[in-house]
């Protein structure tokens, strides 16, 4: 298949699938299932159901379970982006270039719609139980919930070395999830694989968080990273985990033609796979 089908079949796939998760037209409509939808349907970039199909894609695995997994970590990721733009978290009134879920609704209503697409991840892969377990540690109390809760406290008690922790928790945690998910889909993934795909979605994370940093300094906002360490010492710890991404993926025993650009694009926001921009 070539790059840009592999990405335009998979993001239509995925619309598709995300759009009759929550009917329109369910028995009794409520502004629950349309705040869910409204959270849910937004214009996201589907990062992390992408990175679950390529993965599955590059090792061979079951189609069936990917789309399930990469469903599930779509409603998670939802859910997350309402719960933290709450007043009581960040406090954000826009989203993704729209109203966020508590100023288009209101308050209490998106803490329900963030619950709900939470349920909702579960229950997409009820049949999976392994997958239900490693979504329930990342993004719990051992993964995202963790993470935001230290960075809610970080505000009182900011302690830089706690910064590394935070970003892996709230960020790495939920991409390394998406990559496992992947790996889930194929019963015979060797250890070695399994390894170098963890250094490679550890490296990635930081990447990402780096990289959205170094975004935030140059429009003038102040972000932690890089007032506890500097631009320099951020540019340069970006710039070796970039190269150890791409090390680690040239030594998989398999066709990465796939999994590739996704992760370049992703940092570059250059070269993009036909439909992620
Ligand atoms: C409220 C439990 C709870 C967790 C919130 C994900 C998160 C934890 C907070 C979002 C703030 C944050 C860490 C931003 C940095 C990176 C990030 C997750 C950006 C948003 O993800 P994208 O760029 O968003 O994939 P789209 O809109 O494309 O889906």
């Amino acid at each position: 298949m070539l790059l840009p089908d592999f990405y335009t079949q998979a993001q239509t796939l995925l619309e598709a699938a995300l759009g009759q998760l929550i009917p329109l037209e369910s028995p009794q409509p409520s502004l629950l299932t349309e705040g869910m939808r409204y959270a849910l349907l937004g214009p996201g970039k589907r990062l992390r159901p992408l990175l679950v199909l390529a993965t599955s894609y590059t090792v061979n695995g079951a189609p069936e379970q990917a789309l399930q997994s990469a469903l599930a970590i779509e409603c998670i990721h939802a859910y997350s982006l309402v719960h933290d733009d709450l007043p009581a978290m960040d406090n954000d009134d826009l989203r993704r270039g729209r109203p966020t879920c508590h100023k288009q609704y209101n308050e209490g209503l998106a803490i329900l719609i963030g619950d709900a697409l939470l349920t909702l991840a579960f229950e997409q892969i009820a049949a999976y139980p392994s997958c239900v377990r490693l979504v329930a540690q990342a993004a719990g109390f051992q993964g995202m919930v963790q993470g935001q809760a230290l960075d809610l406290a970080y505000t009182t008690r900011q302690e830089p070395a706690l910064l590394p922790t935070i970003h892996h928790l709230k960020t790495t945690c939920l991409f390394q999830a998406a990559v496992d998910l992947g790996l889930a889909t194929q019963s015979n993934i060797s250890p070695e694989v399994r390894a170098r795909f963890q250094t490679l979605i550890q490296a990635f994370g930081l990447c990402y968080q780096l990289q959205d940093d170094l975004e935030d300094a140059a429009k003038g906002e102040k972000t932690s990273f890089i007032t506890t360490h500097g631009e320099a010492y951020t540019r340069t710890l970006l710039s070796e985990n970039t190269q150890k991404i791409f090390s680690e993926l040239a030594l998989l025993p398999y066709n990465t033609s796939i999994l590739e650009p996704l992760f370049r694009s992703i940092l570059t926001r250059t070269d993009c796979p036909e439909g992620i921009a």
